[in-house]
C-alpha cells in the first residue's frame, strides 16, 4: 500500500495529519507495534488509560476531572456575565468581566495536571493529563489591584459550594484554596479559559479557572470568580483538613513525630506506562514529571538500574517527559518493571516501600516508584 492509499484507508488525509495537534504530539511509536498489557494493571476508573498512552498532549476527551461539590449548573446568562472580583487587602478592588480578561495578553503553558490523590488508591491511576492551557497571566492582574503591605494570603474561590460541618457549626462553603502572596505571584500562573486550543468546558471549570504550573491539581481552582487578599492564613477544608498529608517522621535525634502538611507543589514521580513489541523487540514506554527531570531509570526483575531514553517532544518546564527503553529478547515468563525519575538537583523518586511512602497515613502525594508486572509468552 502506498502512502496515499494508506492514509485514505486509515481515514486520515494528509492535511488532516499535518493539522491534527495529536499527530504532531505523538511520541516515537513504532509502526506496527503490538501492545502487551500488564497483568497487574488496575482498572483506571476514569481519565487516562496508561495502556493507550501515545501522545505528549492528552486529548481533552481523555482528560480526567475531579469536582468535590459536583459540576455546578451555571445558567447561561450568569456564564456570559461572568465576573472575577479581586478584593480584600488591595489598593484598587476591581471586578473584571470575562470579556475584559479575554482581551488581555494571552499566553499558553504546557502543564501536566495531576490530582495529588493519583495512585493513592490501587484503582485511582488515571488522574493526570498534560494540556496546553491558554489564558492571561495572573501576576499583572494582582499587581494592578495592588496588594497592601499587610496582605499575606491570596484566596481563590470557586462558584461551586457545599455544606461543611466543623465542631457544631454547619455552613455553606465555596470551594477555595490559597497561596502566599509570593506563591500567587509565580509568573506562570494563568487565569485560564482555553484547553488545547478549545474553549474550556464546564467540567474543567468554564468559563475561568486558575492554572498553577508546578502545583498539584487541587491548586487549580475551577469556576473562579473571586480572589481575596487577607492578613491571616486561610484554613478552609481543602487547605487544612482534606489535602493534608499526615506522615510519621523520624527526627535527627531518633524521635518519631507526626507531621501534617497541606498539599501544594508536585512531587517527583514516574510510571512505566505500557509495553509493546515488534517480534522480539520489546519496548517499555513511560512518563516522568513533578520536578525538572534529568534522567529516568528502570529496573527489570530487581536488576541494576538502566537509563531510559527521554523523547523530547516539546521542552516544556511544567510538562511530563515521555521516555522509552528498548528491551530486547526478554525471556518467557513473568517479569517486574519499575521506574524511577531523578531531578536536576539529584533527588531520586522514593521507593514504593520506603519509609517516606510507607509512613504516610493519607493517600495524597503518593509519588513512590511504581512496579508493573508483565507476562512474556
Ligand atoms: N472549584 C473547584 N476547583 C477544583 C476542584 C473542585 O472540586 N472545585 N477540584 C480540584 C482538584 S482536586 C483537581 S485534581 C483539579 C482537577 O482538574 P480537572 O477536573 O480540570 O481535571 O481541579 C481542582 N480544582
Ligand atoms: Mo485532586
Amino acid at each position: 500500500m502506498d502512502r496515499r492509499h494508506f492514509l485514505e484507508k486509515s481515514g486520515l488525509t494528509l492535511t488532516g495529519l499535518l493539522l491534527s495537534p495529536w499527530a504532531l504530539y505523538a511520541f516515537p511509536n513504532r509502526e506496527g507495534e503490538e501492545l502487551i498489557p500488564f497483568i497487574d494493571e488496575p482498572e483506571s476508573n476514569r481519565g487516562l488509560d496508561w495502556h493507550k498512552f501515545d501522545t505528549f498532549i492528552t486529548p481533552n476527551k481523555d482528560f480526567f476531572h475531579v469536582s468535590h461539590y459536583g459540576v455546578p449548573k451555571i445558567d447561561p446568562t450568569e456564564l456570559s456575565n461572568w465576573n472575577l472580583e479581586i478584593s480584600g487587602l488591595v489598593d484598587n478592588p476591581i471586578t473584571w468581566t470575562i470579556e475584559e480578561i479575554k482581551s488581555l495578553p494571552k499566553t499558553e503553558v504546557t502543564y501536566t495536571l495531576e490530582c495529588s490523590g493519583n495512585h493513592g488508591f490501587p484503582t485511582f491511576t488515571g488522574a493526570i493529563g498534560n494540556a496546553k492551557w491558554g489564558g492571561t497571566p495572573l501576576a499583572p492582574i494582582l499587581k494592578t489591584a495592588g496588594i497592601k503591605e499587610n496582605g499575606i494570603e491570596v484566596i481563590f474561590f470557586g462558584y461551586d459550594s457545599g455544606e461543611e460541618k466543623r465542631r457544631d457549626i454547619t455552613m455553606k462553603q465555596n470551594f477555595a484554596r490559597s497561596m502566599s502572596v509570593e506563591e500567587a505571584l509565580q509568573e506562570s500562573h494563568l487565569l485560564c479559559y482555553e484547553m488545547n486550543g478549545e474553549p474550556l468546558i464546564d467540567k474543567h471549570g468554564a468559563p475561568l479557572r486558575l492554572i498553577a504550573p508546578g502545583w498539584y491539581g487541587i491548586a487549580c481552582v475551577k469556576w473562579l470568580n473571586r480572589i481575596e487578599i487577607r492578613d491571616r492564613r486561610f484554613m478552609g477544608r481543602f487547605m487544612a483538613r482534606d489535602y493534608v498529608t499526615i506522615r510519621k517522621e523520624t527526627r535527627p535525634n531518633g524521635e518519631t513525630v507526626w507531621m501534617e502538611t497541606s498539599v501544594g507543589k508536585t512531587q517527583l514521580k514516574s510510571i512505566p506506562a505500557k509495553v509493546t513489541r515488534i517480534g522480539d523487540e520489546y519496548r517499555i514506554y513511560g512518563a516522568a514529571w513533578g520536578a525538572p527531570i534529568k534522567t529516568v531509570e528502570l529496573s527489570i526483575d530487581g536488576g541494576p538500574w538502566q537509563t531510559a531514553e527521554i523523547d523530547t517532544v516539546e521542552d516544556a518546564e511544567y510538562a511530563w517527559k515521555v521516555w522509552h527503553y528498548n528491551w530486547n529478547n526478554p525471556s518467557p515468563g513473568v517479569h517486574t518493571i519499575v521506574s524511577r525519575s531523578i531531578d536536576t538537583k539529584g533527588n531520586i523518586q522514593p521507593e514504593g516501600d520506603s519509609a517516606h511512602i510507607a509512613d504516610k497515613e493519607t493517600y495524597w502525594e503518593s509519588n513512590g516508584q511504581i512496579t508493573r508486572k508483565i507476562r512474556i509468552e
